[in-house]
């Protein structure tokens, strides 16, 4: 059996003020992959930034969707987003409702809590030890979906990649993307992550 990671399904995401293109079209889909329910673990995680965060474009007075050089490295600027304790910040009650209706072993992590530092792979959420996690479940293999596929999708597939010896693979039909250029799934290849529909995986 395999672990699911679900990477940020909140309202900020979908709707809010860093809304993905198409990204509601992807919510019954994982519905359907939670229903599955033969899941070793499900991994929920959660973007939650403490107000003046250091990704937000506001924070620097730089327009959004621009980058900064900041310590020796490119940080991506964003509209203020997934601010903890507003709405944007909650998971899309229907995932919700489907996961607290399963009988599943749910963990919940947040990343990008600290003011200085963002996150953007599950794997550097500081509430927990994602890859302990995933060890402890004896898992098989992970799948990856969530949004947006080009950024926390693509970053947390590619760490499970590498910290972890288990095959990964991205559903494409369950996730959304920032960017329209297909060049994140090329990326994904490279590091060694299989891309693949829900159909297909439930075939497999
Ligand atoms: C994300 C931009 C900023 C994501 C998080 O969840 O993909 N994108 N913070
Ligand atoms: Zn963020």
């Amino acid at each position: 059996m395999a672990t699911l990671i679900i990477v940020d399904l909140q309202y900020d995401f979908i709707d809010g003020s860093l809304a993905v293109e198409k990204a509601n079209e992807i919510i019954p889909t994982i519905q359907k992959l939670i229903k599955r329910g033969d899941w070793r673990a499900v991994i929920v995680s959660r973007d939650c930034h403490p107000p003046k965060h250091i990704s937000f474009a506001s924070t620097h007075n730089k327009q959004p969707f621009s980058t900064i050089a900041l310590n020796g490295t490119q940080q991506d600027l964003w509209p203020d987003h997934c601010i903890v304790g507003s709405r944007g910040c909650l998971l899309h009650s229907a995932i919700q409702d489907t996961l607290s209706s399963s009988q599943l072993n749910i963990h919940y992590v947040d990343k990008g809590c600290e003011v200085d530092r963002d996150a953007y792979s599950a794997f550097q959420a500081s509430s927990h030890d994602v890859k302990g996690l995933v060890e402890a479940s004896t898992t098989e293999s992970i799948y990856v979906c969530g949004l947006a596929g080009d950024y926390c999708v693509k970053a947390t597939a590619i760490s499970a990649a590498q910290l972890t010896q288990y095959p990964v693979t991205v559903i494409e039909d369950a996730t959304a993307s920032v960017d329209k250029h297909s060049g994140w799934k090329r990326e994904l290849e490279m590091g060694g992550v299989k891309i693949l529909t829900s159909n297909q995986i439930s075939k497999e």
